[in-house]
């Protein structure tokens, strides 16, 4: 997992709800603000925090909005090419956990060069609808001077039929062995810096997207992408059905194991089920706290 300083909320309550189900398995989390107020917190949940550098990234030409996507999507970046788990799980601080995230492994099978991310179905979305999240011009674009701009950018040799094809994976939940993740990493990380230092850095928004699907598009022959299951990155804006019904009844019915908040990072009832998770996490805290201070008194007595 990555964050800084602007998702921290988040990420704290990614943490609680994955410590939920399973108390186990290890957790690291890539940052590049220093976190003292939760260092200590995320100690008692047996959470690793590691550093991310990113001052080569935060060169002073773009603008503080643009300066503060990329230090975060960099350090994203940096969690899976530094990623020390096999297998390895990456996950947006944006998710909630339905259920135990361990139990991947027993799931989906995988081989040495996989990498599972989730397609989105059954309308597969292409990078031509997206471009006004990709591209500062994207009324002006055609597909044509899409294709142009890419292979200026990142040196590659697409045909528009080939853009038009190219597959828009999600990014949020990245399950593979450490192998393949980072050389996806490696591969995703030298087209972002691409992206956000060339020459054409201005007609890009520095989402970190695109230079993902032109990685694992590239590495076609190095890794094996697979599909990952829906209810492993369930991002609910994007399925069809209501959020207004119960969300309980919702994560129920789709089986959800791990629920992505994504576009729906600021709605009403993503801040409300965040905020009840890390408020039912910090009452078990005082509870527990309380009561061996009770304990100890009446051993005092
Ligand atoms: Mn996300």
């Amino acid at each position: 997992m990555a964050t800084d300083r602007q998702f921290l909320a988040y990420a704290n309550a990614a943490i609680i709800s994955i410590r939920q189900y399973n108390s186990q398995i290890p957790i690291q989390i890539f940052v590049c603000d220093p976190l003292p107020e939760l260092e200590e917190q995320w100690k008692d949940l047996d959470v690793t925090l590691l550093k991310v550098d990113t001052t080569s990234v935060e060169s002073s030409r773009v603008s503080k909005k643009d300066r503060m996507i990329i230090r975060t999507r960099y350090t994203k970046i940096k969690a899976i090419t530094e990623n020390n788990f096999d297998p390895c799980l990456y996950l947006d601080c944006d998710i909630v956990a339905c259920s135990d995230v361990g139990t991947i492994g027993s799931c989906l099978d995988l081989g040495s060069n996989d990498i599972y991310a989730l397609l989105r179905r059954p309308k597969i979305p292409s990078l031509f609808e997206w471009r006004w999240l990709y591209f500062t011009d994207p009324d002006s674009l055609t597909i044509q001077s899409i294709t142009n701009l890419i292979n200026q950018t990142f040196a590659t040799d697409y045909s528009v039929n080939q853009i038009e094809k190219l597959k828009c994976w999600n990014g949020g939940v990245l399950y593979g062995t450490s192998k393949a993740m980072k050389i996806l990493g490696e591969r995703w990380l030298s087209f972002y810096l691409r992206l956000t230092l060339g020459e054409l850095r201005r007609r890009f928004i520095p989402n970190d997207q695109l230079s993902l699907w032109l990685a694992l598009n590239q590495l076609q022959n190095s890794i094996s992408i697979k599909e990952l299951p829906l209810e492993w990155n369930f991002m609910p804006g994007h399925v069809e059905g209501s959020l207004n019904t119960d969300l309980d009844r919702f994560i129920r019915s789709y089986g959800v194991k791990i629920l992505h908040f994504a576009q729906n990072k600021d709605d009403e009832w993503a801040v409300a089920l965040r905020e009840q998770i890390v408020a039912e996490f910090e009452y078990k805290c005082a509870s527990r706290k309380n009561d061996s201070t009770a304990k100890r008194s009446a051993a005092a007595r």
